[in-house]
């Protein structure tokens, strides 16, 4: 009747016109010239000043971080969400800087006097930790929305603004004004981050193991593509173990580094917003979470990574994985499947690569192709676990000596 023909007049319009039902006004907070003024006046005098590049909305607000950064002659820190921890390029670039802190005598040598962070909240506790230790005072933070941001209680000055435009008025300030340079400390953490990323390609070798895959597909991933990690390992694998080096390919991630649903939707999402190809780094209960999204796949190009460990790796690292009674049932949580007839069910092609270079190998065909392709890559908990703890204490004594 009428009343409907009225109702489904909205929803047509919208339907046809390609546009979204309800625009957002893209309100910003602008900068402030005086407050701008009086930050740099606090900040000039510093000699050890770290840039910690926070999550970040695209490539554009990273590199306005990254020009900060430069400006002032400090260290940058990148975030995995930062949209500059792939393939940037920054005189003081230190893009390992969470394995690097897990060097104790690294971290006490160089805490920092002052921290600029631009963004969201960073995914490394190393971090996390190492700010609250230090106590840098000023700490700075800057992001685009009104909510506290101060896990560690040490913030001394927040500010709300549009992140390009704040970053290139304190960059103004600074070039007019400009610092006392400190080239020793900004290279320090550079050098000692490029000699972590080394000492990574020469450890991180042989069969495929969850670092190991995580760096293979940073340094692979294709130029103009996308790349989603999921929670739990992947996005903290990237995070730590991703080469710098790498094209700097567009970062997704959903919820910081908690939700495991919804994951596959993401990378489907992400790969229509985009209109990239994309890849999907994700572990074996994620995926299974959000199977059915897979029917999402199949016009689009997404190639989905799932490390397979036979349930939650995340959780091996925690204490309760030493009371083996129920660690297993209620955290491991094995499902003792196998992907291969789910990629038959949704229409995806499928390889299963045993060796690291059958995974280069695979992982570049599924790039080439325009359908969507699971790579499955078996992995085991335990092992995985062990190998993290030894990369962590073979950095540790890497950077100890330098
Ligand atoms: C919807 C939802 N359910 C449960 C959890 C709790 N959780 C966090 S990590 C994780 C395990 C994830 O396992 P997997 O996807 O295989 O990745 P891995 O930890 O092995 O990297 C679970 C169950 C969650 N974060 N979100």
């Amino acid at each position: 009747d009428t009343e409907d023909d009225g109702a489904l007049s909205g929803p047509s319009s919208w339907a046809q016109s390609g546009e979204p039902y309800t625009r957002y006004a893209a309100m910003k907070p602008a900068v402030d010239e005086m407050e701008i003024h009086n930050l740099w006046t606090t900040l000039r005098p510093v000699r050890r000043g770290l840039v910690v590049a926070g999550r970040l909305a695209s490539r554009k607000q990273g590199e306005a971080v990254l020009r900060l950064a430069d400006t002032l002659g400090w260290p940058l820190l990148p975030d995995v969400g930062s949209q500059v921890r792939l393939g940037a390029d920054s005189k003081g670039l230190a893009a390992h800087y969470d394995a690097l802190l897990a060097g104790d005598s690294f971290a006490q040598a160089h805490a920092p006097e002052a921290v600029v962070h631009v963004g969201g909240r960073a995914l490394s506790k190393r971090l996390e930790q190492f700010l609250s230790r230090s106590r840098p005072d000023p700490y700075v933070v800057v992001r685009e929305n009104p909510f506290r941001l101060d896990p560690a209680h040490c913030v001394t000055h927040s500010v709300e603004a549009d992140i390009l435009d704040f970053c290139a008025a304190l960059a103004r300030a600074a070039t007019e004004d400009p610092p006392a340079t400190n080239a020793s400390w900004t290279a320090g953490w550079r050098e000692a981050s490029a000699e972590v990323g080394r000492h990574l390609d020469g450890i991180l070798s042989g069969e495929p193991n969850e670092p190991l895959v995580a760096r293979v597909v940073s340094q692979n991933v294709p130029q103009g593509h996308g790349l989603v990690v999921a929670s739990s390992m992947p996005v903290r694998d990237l995070d730590t173990h991703a080469a710098a080096d790498g094209a700097p390919v567009p970062v997704a991630s959903n919820r910081g580094a908690s939700g495991i649903d919804g994951t596959v939707a993401t990378a489907a999402g992400f790969a229509r917003g985009l209109g990239r190809p994309v890849t999907l780094l994700i572990g074996d209960l994620a995926l299974l979470h959000d199977l059915n999204s897979l029917a999402m796949l199949r016009d689009i190009q997404v190639v989905v990574v799932v490390l397979n460990n036979d349930g939650g790796g995340i959780f091996s690292f925690l204490p309760v994985a030493r009371h083996e009674e129920f660690f297993e049932p209620y955290f491991g949580t094995p499902q003792g499947v196998g992907f291969e007839p789910a990629a038959k069910m949704f229409g995806l092609d499928y390889e299963r690569p045993a060796t690291t270079a059958e995974f280069i190998e695979a992982y570049g065909s599924a790039c080439a192709r325009a359908s969507s392709t699971l790579l499955e890559v078996k992995t085991d908990r335990e092992q995985n676990v062990a190998l993290h703890r030894r990369v962590l204490e073979e950095v540790a004594a890497l950077v100890e000596k330098a």
